[in-house]
């Protein structure tokens, strides 16, 4: 299935530059603008607060080198990509995203230690608050210091923007968020048909999308898809229905999946941050905001958490759902949290008898070949 298929997947394409007028039309009136990174970060607390956000984490090779002369080279690409894009902004020859230097304020979070460490580098740069998230999720305790830490989040967004954030405005922000939540569950529900009415390429760019526009032109675009992707006659070959699983891939970066469909296979679903990770629980709209929000984020099932078991059995409950026939476990070089969780996933999905194949890789394209020839090779062991 090709991109241009779908209309509103070239708008989507080609929406980098609107958004970056939008923006520059929002500073003129004297808003600000908040960079994340993680998925942690609840947006609804900066929408509330008046404010717009954008995503930088980094998915592109070409600022790494930069990162480099800062950060060791044995870190993961998502890291140094996201770190070299800001300090490179105006410094070198190298063209960045010209978003990257566009934020008031990045709120980070404490995740894995790459980040951490990295967040306080970035101090140099930008204005950098870090919510401190407790890693053990399933304790009574955690959802108390996150939600002492979240009252502290949006103390400082009303800091940043000088405006109240009222339970009315952090409810409205709820239900809006829910609504994009609910348009991707649909989005992602079409995907179970054999074949699915879109390839897991264009969802990926979809997806990337999310956390870089603002929420009305994404649900704006959600809705256009839905529509188009209902109109999609299937043809009736069948392909391996493919379940990606592990690191998020950041805007630039579809490499393995372009891999896997090019050789024949079928992305069904991902187990990611650019997945599934990202809308498949909505936040509470029946309890207080503030309490709702802290329990739908701390469940976010990140590798930094311990234990971690959240995530095996979602992985467990997708492969049902979306008949899943093989798992690519994905991992960015230096990764280490999912580097590791592989060894429980790969045995619950053996007791499951679905096969994985584990890839673990860069942003550049040196080992595409060779990636080429293993996905050939675990295609051909599905079928
Ligand atoms: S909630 S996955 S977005 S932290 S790939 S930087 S984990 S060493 S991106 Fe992440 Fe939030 Fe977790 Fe999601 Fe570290 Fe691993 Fe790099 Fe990662």
């Amino acid at each position: 299935m090709k991109l241009q298929q779908f209309n509103s997947l070239n708008d989507l394409q080609n929406s980098y530059n609107t958004r970056v007028s939008q923006i520059l039309d929002e500073r003129k009136m004297g808003k600000k603008l908040v960079g994340t990174f993680c998925l942690f970060v609840p947006d609804e607390i900066i929408f509330a607060a008046g404010a717009d956000r954008i995503i930088l984490c980094g998915g592109k090779d070409d600022t790494i080198f930069i990162a480099e002369q800062y950060l060791p080279r044995n870190i993961c690409p998502l890291v140094k990509s996201s770190f070299g894009s800001i300090v490179n902004n105006g410094r070198s020859g190298i063209k960045s995203c010209s978003h990257f230097g566009m934020v008031d304020m990045i709120v980070a979070e404490n995740t894995c230690d790459s980040k951490k460490k990295m967040y306080e580098l970035l101090r140099d740069y930008v204005s950098t608050y870090v919510i401190d998230l407790p890693q053990r999720p399933n304790s009574p305790e955690a959802l108390k210091y996150f939600l002492v830490e979240l009252y502290k989040l949006k103390d400082a967004m009303e800091q940043l923007t000088g405006n109240n954030v009222t339970v009315e405005q952090l409810k409205k922000e709820i239900e809006s968020s829910n609504e994009t939540r609910k348009l991707l569950h649909r989005l992602y529900n079409l995907r179970k048909t054999d074949p699915p009415p879109i390839s897991g390429v264009d969802m990926l760019k979809v997806m990337q999308k999310q956390y870089f526009l603002s929420t009305e032109e994404f649900k704006k675009s959600l809705r256009k898809l839905l529509y188009e992707a209902k109109q999609v006659r299937a043809n009736l070959t069948h392909k391996p229905r493919i379940m990606i699983s592990g690191c998020p891939m950041s805007g630039g970066n579809t490499k393995v999946p372009e891999i896997i469909e090019s050789k024949g296979g079928i992305i069904v679903a991902e187990e990611s941050c650019t997945g599934t990770r990202s809308f498949w629980d909505p936040v509470d709209e029946g309890k207080d905001p503030m309490l709702a929000l802290a329990e739908r984020y701390i469940k976010i099932p990140c590798s930094c958490m311990s234990p971690n078991d959240r995530r095996i059995d979602n992985i467990l409950e997708l492969t049902r759902e979306f008949e899943v026939e093989g798992v690519v476990y994905y991992t960015l070089q230096f990764c280490h949290g999912y580097n590791i969780e592989k060894y429980r996933i790969q045995q619950a999905l053996k007791k499951a008898e679905i096969p994985m194949l584990a890839i673990e890789t860069d942003y550049s394209n040196s080992d595409a070949e060779q990636i080429g020839l293993r996905v050939d090779a675990f295609l051909e062991m599905l079928s």
